[in-house]
């Protein structure tokens, strides 16, 4: 136990990074351990004892507690740190909430399923389920809607929403998802690369 926050994760996934980079811009410390999802590793003996459910990512906390679910993690190093990350507004708080309940079934299991598919398991587009091009297309047409009034999914600046949501739509061409079609999106993602001081040419 290094007293320091750890992370146990792979830096090729969007949940992965979505707790990557919010430490980093909390400016709270972490040592990383990488874990490759598609050796098996996430089913060591070991890491179960980590996260049970088999999963990246996962942290430790300085005490020694463990937590997972990339979403549950950020809210929490963003409470933590008393960050405007997390409004404390109660109605702002329930719309960041919102998103991120979103993002997990409606966003993350099309966009970023089919990018695995495709990027990493090499699966011709006749092999994957025609169904999540239309739900991956119908969920980023949700955020153009929303982005058209507004630079942040919720408030005037960045929050929490904004890092779970970008982790997977900027690497959604990746998916076989144009977002030519999608100017909003497009300059939002800028917005939180910026934020983030996320480099263009990073790993995602
Ligand atoms: N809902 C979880 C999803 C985590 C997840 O799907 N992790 C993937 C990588 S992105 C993983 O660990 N896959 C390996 C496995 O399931 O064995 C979260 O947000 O943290």
């Amino acid at each position: 136990m290094s007293g320091k926050l750890h992370i146990y994760g792979d830096n090729r996934s969007g949940n992965c990074l979505k707790v990557r980079w919010t430490a980093e811009h909390l400016g709270v410390p972490y040592d990383w351990t990488d874990v490759d999802v598609l050796s098996g590793s996430t089913r060591a003996e070991e890491f179960l004892k980590i996260n049970p459910s088999g999963q990246v990512p996962a942290v430790i906390l300085p005490d020694g507690r463990t937590l997972s679910q990339s979403n549950a993690i950020i809210v929490y190093l963003a409470g933590l740190a008393d960050s405007s990350l997390l409004p404390t507004d109660l109605y702002e708080r329930a719309k960041v909430n919102e998103w991120l309940f979103w993002e997990q079934y409606s966003h993350e299991p099309t966009i970023a399923v089919r990018r695995f598919q495709k990027a990493f398991l090499n699966k011709p587009d006749d092999e994957i389920d025609p169904q999540l091009l239309a739900k991956g297309r119908r969920a980023l047409g949700q955020m153009e809607l929303a982005l058209a009034a507004r630079d942040y999914l919720v408030g005037d600046g960045l929050t929490v929403a904004d890092i779970a949501l970008v982790a997977y739509t900027r690497v959604a061409h990746e998916g076989g998802f144009d977002l030519s079609d999608f100017p909003n999106i497009r300059g939002w993602i800028a917005r939180v690369e910026r934020d983030l001081r996320i480099d263009q040419a990073e790993a995602a």
